[in-house]
């Protein structure tokens, strides 16, 4: 077991791609080893944010929630990766993605899944199976002993 077998959603917000993170915030997925297997940009429309925060449907700031989300293209991706983000920006540690990039609860660059199973249910909201890739990362055997 190395400790990353599980797959998690991950989202750069369209604040993200819009103040340029998309970079800085991959190469934080990259240097720690986790396997990327699907990846793209894409402009959400409402009914599909809707469906990936149905479980917020009943807060106050579920409908400006799915107005921003779908206000500008985000970057979807899915990563063998054993960590869930679960702090708001006002939380987070400094080194964090949000602790360092964002001061505001609704704006904060980034949405990772809280659990192994909205993980799967995301994933297969955004990815259809065959755009999830199926390979061996050659550096599995360095970080795996
Ligand atoms: P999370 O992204 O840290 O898992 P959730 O509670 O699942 O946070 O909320 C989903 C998203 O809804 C947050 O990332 C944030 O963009 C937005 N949000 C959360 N709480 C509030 C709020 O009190 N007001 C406005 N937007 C909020
Ligand atoms: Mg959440």
């Amino acid at each position: 077991m190395s400790g990353n077998e599980e797959r998690t959603f991950i989202a750069i917000k369209p604040d993200g791609v819009q103040r340029g993170l998309i970079g800085e915030i991959i190469k934080r997925f990259e240097q720690k080893g986790f396997k990327l297997v699907a990846m793209k940009l894409i402009q959400a429309d409402e009914d599909l944010m809707r469906q990936h925060y149905c479980d917020l449907k009943d807060r106050p700031f579920f409908p400006g929630l799915v107005r921003f989300m779908s206000s500008g293209p985000v970057v979807a991706m899915c990563y063998f990766c054993d960590i869930f983000l679960g702090s708001n920006a006002i939380d987070s540690k400094p080194g964090t993605i949000r602790g360092d990039f964002c001061i505001q609860v609704v704006r904060n660059i980034i949405h990772g899944s809280d659990s192994v199973e909205s993980a799967n249910t995301e994933i297969n909201l955004w990815f259809k199976p065959e755009e999830i890739c199926d390979y061996t990362k050659c550096q599995d055997s360095w970080l795996n002993g």
